[in-house]
């Protein structure tokens, strides 16, 4: 019965690191293209450095305004967008082989 609790114990802190590891070695870097002191392109990486998602202020609102999903190849699969700059995500893109369809 020890050793039961024992192995519970083992495998929620083993899965609590595993847990870490992936989420909090997600690196971030950010850019400010238009100097105005506000990001507007934001990488996101996986723990392995491959590139997990790009997050663009078009408009230099402040309030990002299109996001960009990777795979774990770096290659981009799918876009959300808010092409009117209302707030709200309104186009969808879907990529295939890295290039956008439709
Ligand atoms: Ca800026
Ligand atoms: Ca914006």
């Amino acid at each position: 019965m020890k050793l039961i609790s024992v192995f519970v114990i083992g495998l929620v802190v083993g899965a609590l690191s595993f847990y870490g590891y992936f989420n909090y070695n997600i690196k971030m870097a950010s850019f400010d293209m238009n100097r105005d002191g506000t990001s507007d392109v934001q990488y996101l990486y996986r723990y392995n450095s491959t590139l997990k998602q790009m997050r663009i202020d078009r408009n230099h609102d402040g309030k990002e305004d299109s996001v960009i999903n990777y795979d774990r190849f770096s290659i981009p699969v799918y876009e959300h967008g808010d092409d009117n700059f209302y707030g709200v995500y309104d186009t969808d893109i879907e990529y295939e082989g890295g290039d956008k369809q439709g």
